[in-house]
C-alpha cells in the first residue's frame, strides 16, 4: 500500500477489525435502514423506532427514525446510574494547573444537570426555546447543553471567544430570550468579560429580541453588573426538586450551531434528536475504539461542533470518562497538555493540527519530559493534516505505539464521515482516509461529471446519514441553495479531494470562500464585512494564504476612501476593529492597502488573482485579461513585495 503506516497492534479486543470493518461497511451501504436500525439500539427509546431514513435531496426534507422518541440528555446521564453510577463521567482541568480541579461520577453529574434544568425552568425556559450558551469551557457549560435536552429545549452554543456583536447577531437569529453565561472565562490567565459581553450585545442598536432571563454561572468571583428582574445567578435559583427527562420525537431539535459559510452571515445549523444522538453514539464507540474505564480528552471548546459531538454527547453517551479543560496549550508552559495526559493518565488524545503544529514548534523536550505510556489512540480534526506534524504526533507524542484517526467531517455532518479505523486500517500520514459505515462519497468535477478511481475533485455525498443537519435555522432555501444545488441531488461539503488508488480521501481544503484558520472556520465575507464597516474603508477583499502554525492565516486587501492614507496606525486600528466586530480567531494575519481591487469588467472580484499573491506565487497568476484594468496587477505585487 502506498506511503502507508502500519496500524500498531494491541491485544486487547477492538470493536472492529479489517474484516469486520468490510462487511459492516458493506451492509451499511446495501441495507442502511437495517443498519441504522440496529445501531439506534446503542441509545434508550421512549419508542422505538421501526422507520429509518426517510430523506430526499430534491425537495431537500431529511428524517431519521421518525416513530422513534426518546431524550439525549437521558441517554448520556440517567441511563448509566444503575450500572455506572459512580464511574467518573467528567474530569474538569482548569485553566491554572493549580486551580480547583474537579472529578464528577455520572451520579453527580445527573445532579448537576438536573439543578441547571430546574434552573432554566425557573426562568421559563420551555420546550422548544432557544437558549443560547455562551460559556467558558467550565463543567456548567456540559450540564447547560444538557440540562437543554433535558427539557426539550434547543441550545445555541456561542463560542466564548466571539464578539458582543457577532454575539447579538446569533441571539437575534435564533430569537433566543434565554442566555446562560458566567461572570468570566479564564483562557492563558486571561479574563474573558463574558457577563459584560452578553450586556454589550443586548444592548446593541438593532437588537430587539427581548432576553426574559440570564442564567449567570460565578466562576472567577469577579464584580459585574446584575440587572433586577432579568438576571439570575445560577447558585441562588439552582434546585434538585425532581426533574424528569422530557420525551422528544426524534425528528426535535436538539441544537443550533451558527458556522460561517462562503457568503452571507453565519448560518444557524440545526441538527435533531435521533439521528444526530445515533451517529455521535455510534461514531464514538467505533472512531475512538472506547474500552470502559478509559480516559478520553477531547481539547476542542463546547462552541464548536467538534466540542458538542466529541467532548459532550458522544462519550456521555457511551458512559466514557470525558476531560474537559478550560485551558490553552500553551500555559503555564509548553508542557500543558503532556502534563494533563501524564496526571490524568488519558488514554485517548483528540486535538487539532494547529496545536500539534505549534506544540512541535517548540521542541521534542516538553513532550519528552512527561510520561504518555496512557496514551493509546490520538485523533486529529478541524483541517488537513501536514505529514510532518502527523509524523511528529506519531513519532514523538505516541512513540509510534498509538494509531492516529484523522477525522474528517463538518458541522453539518454531526459526527465523523472519513477516517480511518484503530485496528481495522493502516494509515496514510495527511491522508483522513475511509468512509464510515453509511457514507458514500463521491468526487465530481466542476461540471457535475463523477469521477471514478483514482481522482481528484469536489468532495459529495450520495446518500444521507442520520447525523446530517437537517435546515438552516429559519431559512430552508439557504439549506438547500448552500448544500444542494451545486451538485443535483448530492450534499455538497465544500471541500476538495483526492482519491488514491487503494480508496483512501485526501482532503486537500474548501474550494469555496471559506478559510480555516486554526481549525476554525471563518467566512471571507464576514472579515470583510468587519472592514468595510470602518469609516475609512472603501472596500476590501479578504483571502487564506498558507500559514505554519494556523494552517491558512488571513490575508485583507483593503482599499480607502478618498483622502484616507494607508499607515501603520490605521493598519493597527483596522486589526483592532476586525477583532471587536468578530472576536479575536478573526484576527488579520496581513492587511494591504491598495488603490483598487482586481475586478472583471462585470464587477466582479477575481479573488484567484488575490490568493495567488497573497501566496507570493506570481507566476500562476493566469489570465488577467478580463481584468477592468490590468495594470492593477503590478501594483498589487509591489505592494506584496514592499510590505
Ligand atoms: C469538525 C469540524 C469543517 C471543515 C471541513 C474541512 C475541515 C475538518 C478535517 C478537515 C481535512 C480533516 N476539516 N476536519 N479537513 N482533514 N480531518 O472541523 O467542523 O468547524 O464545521 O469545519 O473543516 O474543510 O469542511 P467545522
Amino acid at each position: 500500500m502506498l506511503h502507508a503506516v502500519a496500524r500498531p497492534q494491541s491485544d486487547a479486543p477492538t470493536h472492529c477489525v479489517a474484516e469486520q470493518y468490510a462487511d459492516m461497511y458493506r451492509r451499511s451501504i446495501e441495507d442502511p435502514d437495517g443498519f441504522w436500525l440496529e445501531q439506534a439500539q446503542r441509545l434508550d427509546w421512549y419508542r422505538v423506532p421501526t422507520r429509518g431514513g426517510e430523506w430526499s435531496w430534491d425537495p431537500v426534507d431529511i428524517k431519521w427514525f421518525a416513530d422513534g422518541s426518546l431524550n439525549l440528555c437521558h441517554n448520556a446521564v440517567d441511563r448509566h446510574l444503575e450500572v455506572r453510577g459512580d464511574d467518573t463521567a467528567i474530569i474538569f482541568e482548569p485553566d491554572d494547573p493549580s486551580g480547583d480541579g474537579r472529578t464528577l461520577s455520572y451520579r453527580e453529574l445527573h445532579r448537576e444537570v438536573v439543578r441547571m434544568a430546574n434552573a432554566l425552568k425557573a426562568m421559563g425556559v420551555a420546550k422548544g426555546d432557544r437558549v443560547t450558551i455562551y460559556m467558558p469551557m467550565i463543567v456548567e457549560g456540559v450540564t447547560a447543553m444538557l440540562a437543554c435536552a433535558r427539557i426539550g429545549a434547543v441550545h445555541s452554543v456561542v463560542f466564548g471567544g466571539f464578539s458582543p456583536e457577532a454575539l447579538a447577531g446569533r441571539i437575534e437569529d435564533c430569537e433566543s430570550r434565554f442566555v446562560v453565561t458566567a461572570d468570566e472565562g479564564l483562557r492563558g490567565s486571561k479574563r474573558v468579560p463574558l457577563k459584560a459581553n452578553v450586556d454589550a450585545a443586548l444592548a446593541e442598536p438593532d437588537h430587539d429580541t427581548p432576553i426574559d432571563g440570564m442564567l449567570v454561572i460565578r466562576h472567577t468571583g469577579a464584580d459585574i453588573a446584575m440587572t433586577e428582574g432579568r438576571d439570575h445567578w445560577f447558585h441562588e435559583v439552582a434546585s434538585d426538586a425532581d426533574c424528569p427527562c422530557e420525551e422528544m420525537a426524534a425528528e426535535d431539535p436538539l441544537f443550533i450551531l451558527y458556522t460561517s459559510g462562503s457568503t452571507g452571515k453565519p448560518k444557524g445549523v440545526l441538527h435533531t434528536t435521533g439521528g444526530y444522538g445515533v451517529w455521535t453514539a455510534t461514531t464514538f464507540h467505533y472512531v475512538f475504539d472506547y474500552r470502559p474505564g478509559e480516559i478520553y480528552w477531547c481539547t476542542a471548546d463546547i462552541g464548536w461542533v467538534t466540542g458538542h459531538s466529541y467532548i459532550v454527547y458522544g462519550p456521555l453517551m457511551n458512559g466514557a470518562t470525558s476531560l474537559v479543560f478550560e485551558g490553552v496549550p500553551n500555559y503555564p508552559d509548553h508542557g500543558r497538555f503532556w502534563e494533563v495526559v501524564d496526571r490524568h493518565k488519558v488514554n485517548i488524545l483528540y486535538t487539532a493540527p494547529t496545536a500539534i503544529r505549534a506544540l512541535m514548534r517548540e521542541g521534542d523536550d516538553h513532550v519528552r519530559q512527561r510520561d504518555r505510556s496512557s496514551l493509546r489512540l490520538l485523533g486529529s480534526v478541524g483541517e488537513p493534516i501536514n505529514p510532518e506534524a502527523w509524523r511528529w504526533y506519531f513519532d514523538v507524542v505516541g512513540e509510534g505505539r498509538a494509531p492516529i484517526v484523522d477525522t474528517w467531517w463538518q458541522t453539518e455532518t454531526g459526527g465523523v464521515m472519513i477516517t480511518t479505523l484503530p485496528a481495522a486500517h493502516d494509515m496514510k500520514p495527511g491522508s483522513a482516509g475511509l468512509p464510515f459505515f453509511g457514507i458514500e462519497p463521491q468526487l465530481v468535477d466542476n461540471e457535475g461529471a463523477v469521477l471514478e478511481g483514482e481522482a481528484e475533485g469536489n468532495l459529495c455525498i450520495t446518500a444521507s446519514w442520520p447525523g446530517q443537519a437537517r435546515t438552516v435555522y429559519g431559512d430552508h432555501e439557504r439549506f438547500v441553495q448552500t448544500y444542494f444545488t451545486a451538485y443535483k441531488a448530492k450534499y455538497f461539503t465544500g471541500d476538495g479531494c483526492k482519491r488514491d488508488a487503494d480508496g483512501y480521501y485526501w482532503i486537500t481544503g474548501r474550494v469555496d470562500d471559506v478559510i480555516n484558520v486554526s481549525g476554525h472556520r471563518m467566512g471571507t465575507a464576514e472579515v470583510e464585512s468587519a472592514l468595510v464597516l470602518h469609516p475609512k474603508v472603501a472596500e476590501a477583499a479578504v483571502v487564506g494564504y498558507p500559514h505554519d502554525i494556523k494552517g491558512q492565516g488571513i490575508y485583507c486587501y483593503v482599499t480607502l476612501n478618498a483622502g484616507e492614507e494607508g499607515s501603520d496606525e490605521l493598519y493597527a486600528e483596522l486589526r483592532n476593529w476586525v477583532r471587536q466586530e468578530i472576536g479575536p480567531i478573526a484576527t488579520p494575519d496581513h492587511m494591504q492597502f491598495t488603490d483598487g481591487l482586481p475586478k472583471t469588467r462585470s464587477g466582479k472580484i477575481m479573488r484567484r488573482i488575490l490568493r495567488k499573491v497573497a501566496e507570493n506565487d506570481y507566476g500562476a497568476l493566469g489570465d488577467t485579461s478580463t481584468l477592468a484594468d490590468p495594470s492593477l496587477v503590478d501594483r498589487l505585487i509591489d505592494g506584496r513585495r514592499n510590505r
